[in-house]
């Protein structure tokens, strides 16, 4: 696996880990970052050991303070524009990957940060963790996803309340606008992570990805076209080994050994 300079990445039993690791500007995503998330998401979505990912930040006070505002600051409107299409392109590989992504909170999430965190299958936050979308406050709107994938999370009223008045809230109130799947203490949010990754790992590993296409193609299509795509996939998956092998062990009543085939 390529060297970065702005990210960490570590593979072990089929899960990866990817840290953005700027701490001194608590992880905060300038062009480099993006560039080199750009590749290590295209790269990562080939890689055949990893079939999780977590996603995370670097030290226990910023999982990504946002953008960097230092470096945006000069922007004019056209690399504006291009700047914010580059980070939808790239976090929109992240949400596309073929492999469920876990998001693992680590303290602020704000701006591009809640962005990246919202681009992830699953969020887990730690107690410190604290989410926002400060943009109306520096004269510009979330641009990395944020008016869009915030308000088909936790629905459009809420993101709005967040969007419009840039206020902060803590992991508790994340959990319960539906942001967090879950809340756990700093030092144990790694391996809350990984557990949840590793009961992944136990299924079948065609089906979780079929799962996850069909939600993520599906939240874009009307009911009647997404329960047709649900249909098909549902149907294609019959023609794997996989799915022989997990109804043949829950009959013979033993746990079953699936090849991700
Ligand atoms: N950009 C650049 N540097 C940052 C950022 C950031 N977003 N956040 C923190 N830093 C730097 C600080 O400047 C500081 O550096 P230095 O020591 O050199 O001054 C260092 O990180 C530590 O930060 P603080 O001293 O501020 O730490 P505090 O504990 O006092 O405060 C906060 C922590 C509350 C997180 C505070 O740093 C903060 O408010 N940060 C900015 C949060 C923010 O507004 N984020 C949203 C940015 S906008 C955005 O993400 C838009 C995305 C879409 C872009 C579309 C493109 C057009």
């Amino acid at each position: 696996m390529k060297q970065y300079e702005t990210l960490l990445i570590e593979k072990k039993d089929g899960i990866g880990t990817l840290t953005i690791n700027r701490p001194k500007s608590l992880n905060a995503l300038n062009s480099q970052v993006l560039q080199e998330l750009h590749d290590a998401f295209i790269a990562i979505d080939q890689d055949k050991d990893i079939h999780v990912l977590i996603v995370t930040g670097s030290g226990e006070k910023a999982f990504v303070a946002g953008a960097d505002i230092k470096e945006m600051k000069e922007k004019h409107a056209l690399a504006g524009r291009e700047f914010s299409n580059f980070g939808n392109k790239v976090f929109s590989l992240l949400d596309n990957l073929s492999q469920p992504t876990i998001a693992a909170v680590n303290g602020f999430a704000l701006g591009g940060g809640c962005e990246l965190a919202l681009a992830c299958d699953i969020r887990i936050g730690s107690e410190n963790a604290k989410f926002g979308q400060p943009e109306v406050g520096l004269g510009i709107i979330p641009g990395f996803g944020g008016t869009q994938r915030l308000s088909r999370l936790v629905g459009p009223a809420k993101a709005k309340e967040l969007i419009y008045t840039g206020k902060v809230i803590k992991s508790e109130e994340a959990e319960t606008i539906g942001l967090l799947n879950a809340v756990v203490p700093i030092e144990e949010l790694l391996d809350e992570a990984n557990k949840m990754a590793t009961m992944i790992l136990k299924q079948a590993p065609l089906a979780v990805k079929a799962s996850k296409e069909a939600i993520n193609r599906g939240l874009e299509m009307d009911l009647s076209h997404a329960l047709a795509l649900e249909a098909e996939m549902f149907g294609i998956l019959f023609s794997t080994e996989d799915q022989k092998e997990g109804m043949t062990a829950f009959t013979e009543k033993r746990k079953a050994t699936f090849k991700n085939k």
